[in-house]
């Protein structure tokens, strides 16, 4: 069988490791999305993050360097929408002031620049991607969309009784993780290197995401109360294979989920990309939460089959 596919191990963190993977694969293009990528959790561990994140990018460029293959080998480094932090500008673009917030922010932006002054440096193909949050039914479970579906999908087939969550009011411009890697790879496909903002440009409240997840599965829910005491209440079910009923608290909120520095509310505005790259997202919010809770809802429904028939799988995650 032809092989087209190839693992390595790879470190970020280890200078000799990525000089010497480079060298023997010759690379055309790099696509550098590896971090440590949980803002909440960089609070806990930012000189990692900054090792990783950070100075991780600058070994690959200066890998790129010492190898001579500034020419052959173009890179993609995966910036974010965490740049912006506290926005100074709405919608956001390729123009609008960083103001980063969190330890995750701040090694990024480093990454951001190095990369920008390598470009310009040593000419070499290499762009910033500044993606706004995009999401997937392979989205990891600790992140917010991700841990609204799987919670919806275990309150609805009677698995636990409520999720806990952190701050509704957050706003983000999420889009589906497979228009991002298109965008991904065009950028690097252009005659020039350049950096691009990526978005839908249309943004939502955490707790509207989950408002709409609830909906898309027949269990309409309302908001109560304010702060910490705000909960989500069912009001109706039109499905009655789910485990849960009128009246079930099935949000609450829990202050661990809070983080020190917040990043209020992010919307981009990917003109530069539709323009040049051809760019445009092809699924809307609604697409990506179908997506998730389908694939969430047969995954534990396969969970439940596997348990029957004395199979165990620990899927608690937060
Ligand atoms: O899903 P999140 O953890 O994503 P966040 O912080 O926006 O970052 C993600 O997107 C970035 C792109 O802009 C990436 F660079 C980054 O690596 C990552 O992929 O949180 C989204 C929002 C936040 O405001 C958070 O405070 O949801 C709020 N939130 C409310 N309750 C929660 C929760 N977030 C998490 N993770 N868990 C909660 O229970």
């Amino acid at each position: 069988m032809e092989k087209n596919f190839t693992l390595h191990y790879g470190d970020l963190t280890d200078s000799t490791n990525i000089i010497r993977l480079i060298q023997q694969i010759q690379p055309d293009e790099i696509y550098n999305l590896g971090a440590m990528s949980h803002v909440h959790v960089s609070f806990d561990e930012p000189e990692y993050v900054a090792n990783t994140d950070g100075i991780g990018t600058l070994r690959l460029l200066e890998a790129i360097r010492i190898l001579k293959l500034e020419q052959k080998t173009r890179i993609y480094q995966a910036s974010t929408s965490e740049l912006y932090g506290k926005v100074q500008e709405i919608p956001q673009s390729e123009k609008t002031p960083f103001y980063p917030r969190s330890p995750y922010a701040v090694a990024k932006m480093y990454a951001y620049w190095i990369t920008v002054n390598y470009r310009e440096a040593y000419n070499m193909f290499a762009c910033n991607g500044i993606l706004f949050n995009h999401e997937s039914p392979l989205r990891g479970e600790t992140f917010v969309s991700r841990k609204i579906t799987r919670g919806i999908s275990e309150v609805l087939l009677g698995l636990k009784k409520n999720i806990y969550l952190g701050n509704l009011n957050a706003k983000r411009d999420w889009g589906h993780a497979k228009d991002y890697v298109e965008a991904m790879y065009l950028i690097l496909q252009q005659d020039t290197a350049e950096d691009y903002v990526i978005a839908t440009g249309v943004t939502t409240e955490v707790r509207e995401f989950a408002r709409r997840a609830f909906k898309y599965v027949g269990v309409s829910i309302d908001y109560e109360g304010t702060g910490l005491n705000e909960k989500a209440i069912v009001t109706q079910v039109e499905n009655d294979e789910w485990k849960v009923k009128k009246g079930d608290i099935v949000i609450e909120i829990d202050k661990r989920y809070f983080r020190p520095t917040e990043v209020d509310l992010l919307i981009g505005d990917a003109t530069k990309a539709r323009t040049k790259l051809g760019w445009s997202p092809k699924h809307n919010l609604d697409d990506l939460i179908q997506n998730m809770m389908d694939a969430d809802i047969k995954l534990f429904k396969k969970d439940i089959l596997l348990n029957q028939s004395g199979f165990t799988q620990n899927r608690q995650f937060e």
